[in-house]
């Protein structure tokens, strides 16, 4: 707690500036693969297309060429055509749709669209610059009406411009304010939305970076060490910044099917007893539930990869158990191991050199949870081969996913973390864990994958980690964190995810109800339906604070919160459509509106709702006692998903919201999928019901399925349809096609839905005529027949 004496004036004193050396002029050019080199009176630039509208940029002070290396890019640069063209004061690379020009004396870098010539983004006097502590730092021109997004796991709101932001993987217990920063997550990256167009900047630097947007004609980012590294992604919309990024980083491979359900937690489900009765509870109360969490109880004195035989004398039998009610469980691995000569990892770890040490070779001990701990070297690929394989007692007792908590690292010390001088192998390349520390946690999870992958038979992996650095959706989805039981940190879930997705992290979501502090029902209600649509779904609260599983509260409260589980399930096969095309795409199934409306100002800094897919607004409610809310509905027909009325967009409207809804509304001239509600996704669906909400024109749907489980969809055994709707003058056709039908789907019945605004007197499917009944009442027009599975 801070007193007003923070802000004494003599405590007030300005930065001094730091003494900044710059490159200076170019010397001499000399072409290289994809790109150029340019030696400068002090340092090396090295430009590097990866392809025609991603760029390298390599600036280092000690004259090194770029890096081969890097712990978050996956993608070889890839053959592109590179012409270049030089002139007295200026060299300039140029592919099919991107130029850069680097101006000799000084040196500067400027991006420039090739075929209008336009700047993309410029560079100021000075653009590069370092200094003897090691320090990089690149300025960048920004424009008035520039907007930024990004940046990872960050607290506060969607836009980032005017905040200082800075990357440094910290283990935050509270307060989670919308100025507390840095988080557990680091990604130097951003996109920038500037008139309708969007660029990206990927700074591969995994030192402690800052990225300043306080100042209205440019941007900074900087970095303590290394190089001055960064990618240039060209866009020219949002979703192509996105999709570049994802070619560079990776994408979150599809998740088992069971990882989409609701998942309930709590630190911690102490007793084998306890877990037992916790599960059959929900299946008592019809509440669908796919996964259990045991929080550090579950292990022998906080030792990872034990089990205490007291609260779980038969853990095997216990997770069976769950597994035949269609539960999975998913235990928490904490990197700390314990320093206890008795106990067979830290044993074995110690004898191996598998943990981090000073440069003497010392091991390095903080403490953590179980005391006295040593902390496994992740960054080298013998260490996380060794971590990988220690779960297999866990995978062997049908442990099905792994949650890496605390793998800032997080110590208990002043420093929150390890000392800076530790050392790191980083495969054979030495470095402190002052130049490593942001990537410890993406290592962790990528152990953890790697490790599930072999020992999972052919089942999909589901790691969840709390830290990561880019890239780490290739192994691992990603929770926020430590949260509180306030209407506040709901609010915040929604901004928090968007920017994850934007950057390039699909798969995530908030503790649903608020880890710390006591839940109160309506807060719990209200949580539950927005983290509904929020591709990851979890119920978790600590020790201390009030129980927050659906029915504490009572009848009413398990009522709601059950009506808005079971809302998930039915929008199940929809979001696995979207993480499948996320998968692809790198689109992530939970998107700010400004994603799909780059064009529209309205939709810039909104982040009180969201988009699901590309037709589909929710708009939670996010304060107590609020049954009314304002609700921006962009450009194009809305559909109410309660009441079938239609809205005019363009303009905020104002909903009526009882307790028991979210509002939901979904664009005219598109599609929706639904599924009956099972007890968990172990149980197959019997029907898939097709929401089509038509109007006047043309548009196409997907249908996508497959085991949910394994990895044969990767070798063709999926199922794929698409289907094209037209409706003309009361006359509605329906052609389907199916694309692949390797897999077959578990659906008994298909049941199609038309959602209309007028008089439709025909439907044809697949060119037939079929009798449809009308159902529903209120505004919504809506017509229902059943067409025949595949066969
Ligand atoms: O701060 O394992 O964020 O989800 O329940 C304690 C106990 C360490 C922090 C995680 C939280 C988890 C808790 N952990």
């Amino acid at each position: 707690m801070e007193t007003s004496l923070s802000i004494h004036p003599d405590r007030f004193q300005q930065a001094r500036p730091r003494e900044y050396r710059t490159p200076g002029n170019v010397l001499g050019v000399r072409p290289s693969e994809g790109g150029a080199i340019f030696a400068c009176e002090r340092g090396l630039l090295h430009i590097r297309f990866y392809d025609h509208d991603i760029v390298r940029v390599s600036f280092d002070p000690k004259n090194r060429e770029m890096d081969a290396r890097s712990h978050a890019v996956c993608l070889s640069p890839r053959a592109t055509n590179v012409e270049r063209e030089e002139t007295e004061t200026a060299m300039f690379l140029h592919t099919r749709t991107l130029t850069v020009r680097v101006d000799l004396s000084p040196v500067r870098v400027t991006f420039l669209d090739r075929k209008t010539g336009a700047v993309r983004l410029a560079e100021p006097e000075n653009g590069m610059l370092f200094a003897a502590s090691g320090e990089v730092a690149c300025r960048k021109t920004a424009e008035p009406y520039d907007h930024f997004y990004g940046f990872g796991e960050k607290a506060g709101f969607l836009d980032k411009r005017g905040e200082r932001l800075v990357m440094w993987n910290t283990d935050v217990y509270a307060p989670h304010n919308p100025e507390t920063d840095p988080l557990y997550v680091s990604i130097p990256y951003f996109m920038t939305l500037r008139g309708g167009q969007a660029h990206g900047i990927f700074f591969d630097n995994t030192y402690r970076t800052v990225f300043d947007l306080k100042r209205d004609s440019e941007i900074w980012f900087q970095a303590d060490g290394g190089a001055l590294n960064y990618y240039f992604l060209a866009g020219p919309g949002p979703k192509d910044v996105l999709r570049q990024y994802t070619d560079l980083t990776g994408r979150t491979p599809l998740p088992p099917k069971w990882a989409l359900g609701y998942h309930q937690s709590r630190y911690s489900y102490e007793t084998e007893h306890e877990v037992l009765e916790l599960v059959e509870t929900f299946r008592d109360k019809g509440i669908p539930l796919d996964a259990v969490y045991l929080d550090i109880h579950y292990m022998d004195g906080y030792r990872v990869f034990t089990v205490d035989r007291d609260r779980f004398p038969n853990f095997e039998g216990m997770v069976r158990t769950l597994r035949e009610k269609g539960v999975r469980v998913v235990t928490i691995i904490d990197p700390g191991v314990k320093a206890d000569p008795e106990y067979a990892v830290y044993v074995d770890g110690v004898r191996n050199r598998m943990f981090c040490c000073d440069v003497e070779g010392n091991v390095y001990h903080g403490p953590v949870w179980p005391g006295k701990s040593a902390f496994p070297d992740f960054t080298s690929g013998r260490v996380r081969k060794w971590w990988g394989d220690q779960h297999r007692m866990l995978t062997a007792s049908g442990v099905a996913g792994i949650w890496n908590d605390m793998n800032e690292p997080s110590v208990f010390n002043e420093s929150k973390t390890m000392d800076l001088e530790t050392m790191h192998d980083n495969d054979g390349r030495p470095g402190t864990h002052r130049e490593l520390h942001n990537v410890y946690g993406l290592y962790m999870a990528r152990a953890t994958y790697e490790g599930l992958l072999e020992q999972l038979e052919g089942n999909r992996p589901f790691v969840l980690t709390r830290s990561g650095y880019a890239g780490i959706q290739k192994y691992a989805a990603v929770w926020t964190g430590d949260n509180r039981s306030f209407w506040e940190h709901l609010q915040m879930m929604i901004p928090m995810c968007l920017n994850l997705g934007l950057s390039g992290v699909p798969f995530t979501g908030a503790d649903v109800g608020g880890f710390a502090h006591d839940t109160q029902p309506d807060l719990l209600v209200r949580w539950t339906q927005a983290a509904a649509f929020t591709p990851f779904f979890r119920n978790h609260s600590e020790i201390k604070c009030a129980r927050q599983e659906p029915w504490v509260f009572g009848p009413r409260c398990e009522e709601l919160v059950r009506e808005a589980i079971r809302l998930r399930y039915r929008w199940l096969p929809q979001l696995y459509l979207l993480m499948e095309e996320a998968a692809s795409t790198g689109i992530p199934p939970m998107r700010p509106l400004m994603l799909e409306f780059p064009e529209d100002p309205v939709t810039y800094k909104l982040a009180d709702q969201f988009m699901l897919g590309p037709n589909v607004i929710v708009a939670p409610i996010l304060r107590p006692d609020t049954t009314h809310r304002a609700v921006y509905l962009p450009a194009g027909e809305w559909v109410d998903y309660w009441t079938g009325e239609r809205w005019e967009g363009a303009r905020h409207i104002l909903v009526q919201v009882p307790m028991e809804r979210i509002p939901v509304f979904v664009r005219a001239g598109s599609a929706l999928l639904e599924e009956n509600v099972r007890a968990s996704t172990a149980e197959p669906a019997d029907e898939l019901i097709l929401h089509l909400y038509v109007k006047e024109g043309a548009f196409h749907y997907r249908i996508y399925d497959d085991d949910g489980e394994t990895f044969n969809y990767s070798k063709g055994c999926y199922f794929e349809a698409t289907g094209a709707v037209t409706l003309r003058e009361g006359c509605l056709s329906v052609d389907e096609r199916v694309l692949c039908s390797a897999w077959r789907p578990h659906w008994k019945r298909r049941r199609v839905v038309v959602h209309a605004d007028g008089q439709i007197h025909t439907v044809k499917w697949n060119g037939r005529d079929v009798q449809a009944f009308r159902s529903g009442n209120g505004a919504g027009g809506r017509l229902e027949f059943d067409v025949e599975v595949w066969s």
